[in-house]
């Protein structure tokens, strides 16, 4: 099924995103831009090639006027801006998680109908590979986060499943992995989520008429992964990619059978060693 801007349920197909000058927000405004989406990107900083049309607004995601302002009429909110990384504990309180509530509360206001929230797996970063059922760790597994980063996105998930719950809006919190094109280290072999997938679920997902909380893993179908994949998290949408496969130099780079010292047993990685409340370097 081709899915256009018309699929979108309810009043108007324009969709706020915030983070737009970064990478995800940036990727998902060129996708819904060429499937006919009308687009209103927020970030801090003035995203380097926006879409043909689309209106931009500078400021934080914790500026109430500003994300009222950027939630006007719009059918759907794709939420990734904030901190990528660990942080001070205030920068992350005050722009991951008030600047989560300030866009719900925005959504809610404007009568969004959907809203998608970047979550992560650093949401669960404490989960043992030992500790995933055979079946793989599901998804709705609870949040172990592994840094104040993570505490976070496991507050951004609360607060999607409230403003689910409280005003029907249709919440998918995606616990993404590592989405980049060229991804590094022998844990994207596990936890690599295709830029491409996250492109067709955006799509299935504003074409789905359900109207639900959804917690999913933002992963690929990795030969190495050791997440359950089998719940359909929209309906349309299946991983087509495997970085066993679509990332070959990496993979053959840490054969499965050398056990690679970097490769720790946890899902958050080397974020479960970093220092809490210390700045990371930011992607
Ligand atoms: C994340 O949540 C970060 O935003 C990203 O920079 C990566 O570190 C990713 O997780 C990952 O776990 O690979």
């Amino acid at each position: 099924m081709t899915t256009t801007g018309d699929a979108l349920p309810g009043a108007g197909r324009t969709v706020l995103v915030t983070g737009a000058a970064g990478h995800l927000g940036s990727r998902s405004a060129a996708t819904l831009a060429a499937a006919g989406f009308e687009l209103r990107l927020l970030d801090v900083v003035e995203p380097a090639d926006p879409p043909a049309g689309a209106e931009v607004l500078v400021g934080s995601v914790t500026d109430a006027d500003l994300v009222a302002r950027g939630c006007a009429d719009v059918a759907a909110v794709l939420h990734y801006g904030g901190i990528p990384v660990e942080d001070a504990w205030e920068d992350i309180l005050d722009v991951n998680i008030n600047g989560t509530r300030t866009v719900l509360e925005g959504a809610r206001h404007a009568g969004a109908a959907k809203v998608l929230l970047a979550s992560s797996n650093h949401a669960a970063g404490f989960q043992h590979r030992d500790s995933a059922p055979p079946t793989g760790l599901p998804p709705t597994c609870v949040p172990l986060a592994d840094t104040y980063y993570g505490v976070s996105k496991a507050a951004m998930e609360a607060l999607g499943a409230l403003y689910h719950h409280r005003f029907g809006i249709d919440v998918l919190a995606l616990r993404i992995g590592s989405c980049t094109d060229s991804p590094s280290g022998s844990r994207a072999l596990s936890t690599w989520f295709a830029p491409a997938d996250l492109d067709a679920m955006l799509l299935a997902w504003l074409a789905d008429e359900d109207v639900d909380f959804r917690l999913a893993w933002g992963i690929s179908a990795n030969t190495r992964g050791w997440f359950d994949l089998s719940t359909t998290p929209v309906a349309g949408y299946t991983s087509r990619h495997d970085a066993e496969r679509d990332l070959p130099e990496l993979a053959a780079a840490y054969p499965p059978d050398q056990v690679d010292p970097e490769a720790l047993p946890y899902l958050g990685g080397p974020f479960t060693q970093t220092e809490l409340g210390s700045a990371m370097p930011r992607p």
